[in-house]
């Protein structure tokens, strides 16, 4: 899957700004133009845009509608509408016709728009529902009518990314997959073009100085004294691609990511990941995606000395992972597969619920995921899932077929992130990289930072013992009141949050498996409402609004020493 562009050959038209939009029935009749609605801005979650909770909290379905025209030259390409994320499931029309179907709330839809020559105006209606089900990922129950939801984020609803009409020639660049090796004397970039056309590809440097050229739809290409891609420095090279009608050009890094003997190594380096899960989460746009906001985040990641973030808990917008490209900031791209946990004893991995039903819902988000995000270098693994029931007996089943599904399609390390402890787990051998989710002194021992180091060390070691793989500790933090000073420190007070985080640094540093730190989380965000959520998770080492709380100033002289 290829973003949209304009060039020669090819055209986007953005969609973002004002829509009609209502929240409605089951039974919405489409085939009619909408009546009753309000204006909404796109890209953006509707939940915190009005003022009503019918609309806040709604569950089921909400329309969107706009017109859409084509550009008087448009017959000789195809046409797309390309809405980067819109969720959770969607139904898409023209003229009231249904036209395209998609389920996944973190991934772009891409919907090719049947036009007739004689007419150059359609009605476009987007309907979306944020429902979670057992065949949705996050996976999500109804009850009573109510969205139940087992994990710790907003179900955030709306078209949330980007949203173009774009077009593409008739025999168009498909897709271009580009794979590097670095040599002892140099490096090759193999290549793969799908288009029913030949075509030439030319390699420009990073300062678009072409070093090579190749012809033929399949091939390599050497390059003698590679500038490799590396943390801080986002050296990008470019493939273009072109034949007589069409042309387009992909970005890439030159770099080797390898796990070996518990060590992540980048280009034969080992790096020690600093870094956070973070959110995609707004004030009043909620999940909606902006480069300007993007921008603020990764100013922050540079300014406090972090190398990496996962993209917790689903995939981000694509302009995350060109920013974490051209700034030299390694990415964990994570799967939706959240809430595969219902914090009780009731089984998770069964028949009826997540089962092979859930399971082919999985392979399809993961395909998309690796069509769009297969060529950032920033990209150096996945994380299949986020703290799922993995000490019951089904998931061995379950996280075996899909462990399986994807090391057919990549070479990247894999992780999943456990919340159950090592004796549990029945799981966690089939990863590369073990991310542990740890908050002693938070959820447990609350309060008492003297627990930590015995009982952090034990948890850790005992995975590393049982499992003998790398470990990343992937979450560790605690809700914390920008503001609040105590002293001595309490729980929610800045300093708490200081002397924990200090406090498990301490215990890292003794293992020497262990890869890497991320501290959950980024910033303050949203959640569901709950008795352990004041306004939202407040984990954040900068609040909602991206300002530093006291421990992102002990992070950055530690992180940037
Ligand atoms: C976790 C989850 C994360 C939560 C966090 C918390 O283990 O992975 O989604 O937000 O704990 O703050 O409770």
């Amino acid at each position: 899957m290829l973003y949209p562009v304009v060039n020669k050959y090819r055209n986007k038209i953005s969609l973002n700004g004002l829509w009609k939009f209502n929240i409605v029935d089951e039974d919405y009749d489409v085939s009619k133009p909408i009546k009753d609605f309000r204006y909404i801005g796109v890209p953006s979650s509707y939940n915190d845009l009005f003022t009503e909770k019918k609309i806040r909290d709604h569950v089921g379905k909400v329309v969107y509608e706009n017109v859409i025209e084509f550009p008087k030259s448009s017959l000789d390409n195809n046409w797309f509408l390309r809405v980067g994320a819109a969720g959770n499931s969607c139904s898409i029309y023209l003229e009231g016709k249904l036209i395209f179907t998609h389920n996944g709330g973190f991934l772009p839809i891409d919907c090719p728009l049947p036009r007739k020559e004689t007419i150059n105006r359609y009605r476009l209606t987007i309907v979306l529902d944020n429902r979670l089900t057992y065949e949705t990922l996050p996976i999500g129950e109804i009850v009573d009518d109510k969205q139940v939801i087992h994990y710790d984020f907003r179900n955030y609803t709306g078209i949330h990314r980007d949203t173009f009409l774009y077009s593409k020639p008739k025999k168009a660049i498909e897709d271009i997959f580009i794979k590097t090796n670095i040599l002892s004397n140099g490096a090759e970039v193999e290549y793969q073009v799908f288009c029913e056309e030949e075509c030439q590809i030319k390699l420009l440097d990073p300062d678009d100085i072409e070093i090579g050229i190749s012809h033929g739809n399949q091939g390599t290409i050497s390059v003698n004294n590679p500038k490799l891609w590396n943390i801080g420095k986002g050296i990008l090279y470019k493939l273009v691609v072109s034949n007589s009608k069409d042309q387009y050009c992909e970005s890439f890094g030159i770099r080797k990511i390898e796990i070996l003997k518990d060590k992540l190594l980048l280009n034969g380096k080992q790096v020690y990941l600093k870094g956070f899960g973070m959110h995609e989460d707004h004030e009043i746009i909620g999940k909606g995606s902006f480069s300007a906001l993007n921008i603020r985040d990764f100013n922050l990641l540079q300014w406090i000395g972090a190398n990496s973030f996962r993209t917790s808990h689903y995939p981000y917008a694509e302009e995350m992972y060109d920013l974490a490209d051209k700034y030299g900031i390694l990415v964990i791209n994570e799967m939706p597969a959240v809430g595969l946990n219902f914090w009780s004893d009731r089984t998770v991995f069964t028949e009826g619920v997540v089962d092979n039903k859930t399971l082919e819902v999985y392979k399809q988000q993961f395909a998309e995921l690796y069509a769009r995000d297969k060529n950032h270098p920033s990209i150096i693994m996945y994380s299949v899932a986020n703290e799922a029931n993995t000490h019951e007996v089904g998931a061995l089943d379950f996280f075996t077929e899909i462990f399986s599904y994807i090391r057919n399609i990549t070479n990247l390390p894999l992780m999943i992130v456990e919340w159950v402890g090592a004796k549990e787990n029945k799981v966690a051998q089939l990863a590369d990289v073990i991310g542990l989710n740890r908050y002693i002194g938070w959820y447990s021992d609350l309060g008492d930072l003297d627990k930590v180091p015995d009982k952090l060390k034990a948890s850790i070691e005992e995975y590393y013992k049982k499992f003998k793989k790398p470990i990343l500790l992937s979450e560790f933090g605690v809700d914390t009141v920008a503001g609040l000073h105590k002293l001595p420190s309490v729980p929610f007070s800045e300093e708490y949050q200081v002397e924990f985080i200090l406090k498990y640094q301490e215990v890292l540093k003794e293992l020497d498996y262990v890869i890497g730190e991320h501290i959950w989380n980024f910033a303050d965000f949203d959640t569901k409402p709950g008795i352990t959520r004041f306004d939202g998770n407040k984990k954040g080492v900068f609040t909602r609004n991206r300002q530093p709380k006291m421990i992102a100033h002990v992070l950055k002289e530690k992180w940037t020493r």
